[in-house]
C-alpha cells in the first residue's frame, strides 16, 4: 500500500477517563517518529497539529455530566476535521487522547459510506451511562455509535445510528463490565477476545475478522493500545493483563494491510506520564508502520 496520502490529526484529550496524563499521548507518538516512519514507507504525509481540546482543569471537576459537553465539542470537531482531511483525499490517522474521540473520527469514516470498524481492544467500550461503573465516557464511544446511550454523544456529527453491530468486529477483548458484557452479548457485535485468540491462534482469527468485513471496501481501524500486553505496552492508563504479545499485535496489522483497505486509523489511550520511556508510543510507532505496508522480506 505504498504512496498512501495521511493527514495526522492530533487530539490532546483526557476528559473521557480519570487516570491523568492520556493528553500528553500526540507529542509522545510524534516524538516516537510516527511522521519520519511513514514517508520512509513511501506515504506523503500532512501533520495538521492538535484540534482545540478543552484543559481538564479548565473545566468544572464536579460537572455531573462528566465533560459530556466538552466531549461532544471535541468529537464533532474531529468530525468535521476527518471529513475534510477525506475531501482533500487523505486518510485521517487520528492521534489520542482517550477512545472518546473515535465517537467523531468513526461517524466521519461512516459519512462517507459504508465502512467495516475494527475495535481493538481490551475492553468494550460498549457502556451506556446506565450500565456503566465508573461514569467514564471512554467506556463508551462504541456503543454511541451504534445509536445507544447520551443522546448528547450519540448525535455526534448528526443525529444518527452511525454503525450497524454487523459493520463491527471487536479483538483482544479481556474485560468487560457486567453489565456491558450483557449487553455486547445481546448486540450481535462479533467480539474475538483472548480466548480465541489463545485457542485458535491469531492468523486463524484474523482471517475470520476479516472475513467478516469482506464486504466492505473500506476499513477504519481503531486500535486502543491497551490490547497489547502491559508487559509490552506499560504506557495506557487501564492495562490489563493477558493481552496481545508483541507478534500477535504485528499480525494483526500486517493482515489488515494486506487488504489494502485501510481508510482510517486512531491510535489512543497511550499514557506517557505511566510509560517507560515512551515504549508504548515506539510500540504503537511500530504497529502504524506494519499497517501502512512494512513488511519483513
Ligand atoms: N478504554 N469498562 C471500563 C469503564 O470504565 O467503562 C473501562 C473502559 C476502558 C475504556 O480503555 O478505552
Ligand atoms: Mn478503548
Ligand atoms: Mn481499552
Ligand atoms: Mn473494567
Amino acid at each position: 500500500m505504498a504512496g498512501r496520502r495521511v493527514q495526522i490529526i492530533g487530539v490532546p484529550m483526557d476528559l473521557g477517563q480519570s487516570q491523568r496524563g492520556v493528553d500528553l499521548g500526540p507529542g509522545a507518538l510524534r516524538y516516537a517518529g510516527l511522521a519520519t516512519e511513514l514517508r520512509r514507507l513511501g506515504h506523503e504525509v500532512v501533520d495538521a497539529g492538535n484540534l482545540p481540546v478543552p484543559v481538564r482543569d479548565s473545566l468544572d471537576p464536579a460537572d455531573p455530566g462528566r465533560y459530556r459537553k466538552a466531549i461532544r465539542q471535541v468529537c464533532d470537531m474531529l468530525y468535521r476535521t476527518c471529513l475534510q482531511a477525506r475531501k482533500d483525499g487523505r486518510m485521517p490517522v487520528v492521534l489520542g487522547g482517550d477512545h472518546s474521540l473515535a465517537m467523531g473520527s468513526v461517524a466521519g469514516s461512516s459519512d462517507a459510506g459504508r465502512v467495516g470498524l475494527l475495535w481493538i481492544d481490551a475492553h468494550g467500550d460498549f457502556n451506556t451511562p446506565a450500565s456503566s461503573l465508573s461514569g467514564n465516557v471512554h467506556g463508551m464511544p462504541l456503543a454511541a455509535l451504534l445509536g445507544e446511550g447520551d443522546p448528547e454523544l450519540v448525535g455526534i456529527g448528526g443525529s444518527r445510528k452511525r454503525l450497524r453491530a454487523e459493520d463491527v468486529v471487536l479483538l483482544g477483548v479481556r474485560d468487560l463490565d457486567p453489565a456491558e458484557r450483557e449487553r455486547l452479548r445481546a448486540s450481535g457485535i462479533c467480539a474475538l477476545t483472548m480466548r480465541d485468540i489463545d485457542e485458535r491462534g491469531m492468523g486463524q482469527v484474523m482471517c475470520e475478522a476479516l472475513d467478516r468485513l469482506a464486504g466492505y471496501d473500506r476499513l477504519h481501524v481503531s486500535l486502543d493500545v491497551d490490547a497489547i500486553d502491559p508487559r509490552e505496552a506499560p504506557g495506557v492508563g487501564t492495562p490489563v493483563p493477558g493481552g496481545l504479545s508483541y507478534r500477535e499485535a504485528q499480525l494483526v496489522m500486517e493482515m489488515i494491510a494486506d487488504t489494502g483497505r485501510l481508510a482510517a486509523l486512531d491510535i489512543v489511550e497511550i499514557n506517557p506520564i505511566l510509560d517507560d520511556r515512551n515504549r508504548t508510543a515506539r510500540l504503537a510507532v511500530s504497529l502504524t508502520a506494519s499497517l501502512f505496508g512494512k513488511r519483513i522480506l
